[in-house]
């Protein structure tokens, strides 16, 4: 297929309620949707980067900027494009992955429906529905942490991630696992707010049987996870650091991370979040999809993810109104604890046109 234009649309979707991790609050999610144009087909993807470079350096703004400026002119000189091309081509543009990420989505939406194949089939997904963790922020009080979190195991939802943050971590977490009981699958997610010298109060946590702690320490400190993992019993996995299939192999290899976050936005796309389900599931590591507040686009493609067979846990995938009262697309839903895998050619959904327009604060067209 040929590209033959790029609209960037900025969104901004109110959040049902506010959500505080160790890096920030959101009461917004402002993203950047990206429809293609081809030859043949149209696509659309989501950029996950958020407003501001706090989770990540990349952020909204320059993620439209590097697409606009370098990657659309790249792809527009190629006189054919494949998703799998994507990557290669733009490879000679360091880093910036959510932003290749999103492009190379809405080239794969397109392509996937031009030769009417889901997003499920083309990955290699193995389920038709996947269980529906929930990530939980960071509260002004223990009670209302349990309100919120004894209300989404009331809706069903199959496995609890609570914030935490230095002074937010030992009495949240006491205080779910005496009130729910032992059974809830509960882990924690640092966004790398610790220091190895924090190792004690993380291993305070031990007592819990946490699945998991998520990115204790900073994005780049593969050696400090490695160390930590040899004084908490808990294991650890790697959200930030795991940017591509090399670092994921690397920091397995060094004792940095028992399981792997994968983010497909955080590693430059759909197509390396497989090669790193593979590497992982080669090497018996547990994997689960992480999630960036997306809209249906991006719940969509990472729903399909997270149904390939080393997807063993679950993941950051919840029903769209833990997020938005209002989604862009027809909104996922839990069915018994679980997402529905969609079917339809690409990403099987589409933004509905009169909620796409009410949250639009800005749109572009790059012509090729
Ligand atoms: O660290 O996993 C994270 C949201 C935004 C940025 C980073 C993270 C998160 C979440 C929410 O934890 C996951 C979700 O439900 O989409
Ligand atoms: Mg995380």
């Amino acid at each position: 297929m040929k590209l033959t234009g790029v609209e960037l649309r900025h969104v901004t979707l109110p959040l049902i309620s506010p959500f505080r991790t160790s890096f920030g609050t959101a009461t917004t999610r402002d993203a950047v949707l990206i429809r293609v144009e081809t030859t043949e087909q149209q696509g659309w993807g989501e950029c996950v980067a958020m407003a501001e470079p706090r989770y990540s350096s990349e952020y909204a703004s320059s993620c439209a900027e590097v697409i606009r400026r370098f990657f659309v002119p790249a792809l527009a000189a190629a006189k054919s494009v494949r998703a799998d091309d994507v990557a290669g081509i733009l490879a000679v543009f360091r880093g910036h992955r959510m932003a290749k990420a999103g492009l190379e989505m809405a080239l794969l939406d397109a392509e996937l429906r031009e030769h009417g194949q889901s997003f499920a089939e083309a990955l290699g997904a193995t389920r038709d529905r996947v269980p529906s963790g929930v990530s939980v922020g960071i509260m002004d009080s223990t009670q209302a942490l349990l309100d919120t979190v004894g209300d989404y195991l009331e809706q069903g939802y199959r496995r609890i991630k609570l914030k935490i943050e230095p002074g937010w971590d030992l009495a949240p977490v006491r205080a779910v696992r005496e009130r729910f009981g032992s059974e809830v699958v509960l882990q924690v997610d640092a966004n790398a707010a610790y220091q190895i010298s924090d190792a004690p109060a993380l291993a305070a946590l031990d007592p819990y049987e946490l699945a998991l702690i998520e990115q204790p320490l900073g994005e780049e400190d593969i050696l400090g996870h490695a160390d930590l993992a040899q004084l908490v019993q808990t294991p650890i996995c790697l959200d930030e650091s795991i940017t591509s299939v090399q670092a994921a192999v690397d920091a397995i290899r060094l004792g940095a991370c028992q399981i792997v976050n994968i983010k497909p936005g955080r590693v430059g796309g759909y197509l390396e979040a497989r090669r790193i389900h593979d590497a992982c599931l080669s090497r018996g590591v547990p994997v689960w999809c992480g999630g960036m507040l997306e809209t249906g686009l991006g719940r969509a493609a990472n729903v399909a993810l997270a149904a390939l067979p080393g997807f063993t846990l679950p993941g950051d995938l919840s029903a769209s109104d833990r997020y938005y009262r209002t989604d862009i697309t027809v909104p996922f839903r839990l069915d018994d604890g679980n997402l529905p895998v969609p079917g339809g050619p690409g990403l099987g959904v589409t933004p509905i046109p009169e909620l796409l327009e009410e949250v639009t604060t800005a749109s572009e067209w790059i012509p090729v």
